[in-house]
């Protein structure tokens, strides 16, 4: 069986994506946790990440003696290797644009990815709008987000038709515009709330509820209770 190397839960994004595109197409694998330190540069993260993954980084996908890291690959892996489930969208089109709109999602958005760190156990709204009034910057990406949210199908629907790596993609934002009490439009609240009832980021965010690990290099807003 394959196993897929995450970090936290709570805080770890990147390792979310893939982490749902297993659950939500019901691909059989093994979770591997490797939890990050307290403080930065502290415990052995780094050593165990590097032991499976010499770019140092989760998430990793291990099937047998082939390593795929970087979570924008192991997705086109998973589809490759699950031509059946449909990992992208069938038509064209649509296949189109949820690549575009994910490789936009893997290589932009610095500002919301800098300023609004996924916390999901966090309540941060109070710094959210400090944050919000702040940074032009920030207005933008969500803006950009809201705009390649609202050109969905359907106003019920997912980003691209049925769930797709896409969707996976753009989740971690889904649970910060939460955490964070962002304004976003009432047609992107929609979104949100189909999202947070799909089955697979329910079990994700049930998952990062129980951990209790607090990060503090990850906790720029906080201070430890
Ligand atoms: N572009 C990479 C980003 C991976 C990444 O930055 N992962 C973070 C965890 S969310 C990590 O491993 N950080 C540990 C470190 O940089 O030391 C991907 O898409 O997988």
């Amino acid at each position: 069986m394959m196993q897929l190397y995450i970090a936290n839960k709570n805080y770890s994004s990147w390792s979310m994506r893939p982490w749902l595109v297993l659950k939500a197409f019901n691909i059989p694998f093994e979770e591997v946790m490797i939890p990050f330190a307290k403080e930065r540069n502290t415990g052995t993260f780094k050593q165990d990440v590097l032991a499976v993954n010499p770019n140092g980084k989760v998430p990793a996908l291990v099937n047998n003696d082939l390593l795929v890291w970087d979570s924008l690959a192991i997705c086109e892996y998973l589809a490759e290797q699950y031509p059946e489930k449909s990992l992208w969208p069938i038509d064209v089109k649509l296949r189109v644009r949820a690549r575009c709109i994910s490789a936009e999602m893997h290589s932009g958005f610095p500002n919301i990815r800098n300023l609004y760190g996924m916390n999901i156990r966090a309540n941060l709204a109070e710094k959210g709008a400090e944050l919000w009034q702040e940074h032009e910057a920030l207005r933008a990406d969500v803006a950009r987000i809201e705009q390649i949210w609202s050109e969905r199908p359907h106003v019920d629907g997912f980003l691209c038709g049925d769930f797709s790596i896409a969707d996976a993609f753009y989740a971690p934002v889904v649970t910060r515009l939460k955490t964070y009490a962002l304004p976003v439009s009432e047609k992107t609240q929609i979104y949100m709330n189909t999202m947070l009832q799909h089955p697979a980021l329910k079990e994700w965010i049930n998952g990062a509820l129980l951990e209790d690990a607090w990060v503090n290099y990850l906790e720029p807003y906080q201070t430890e209770k």
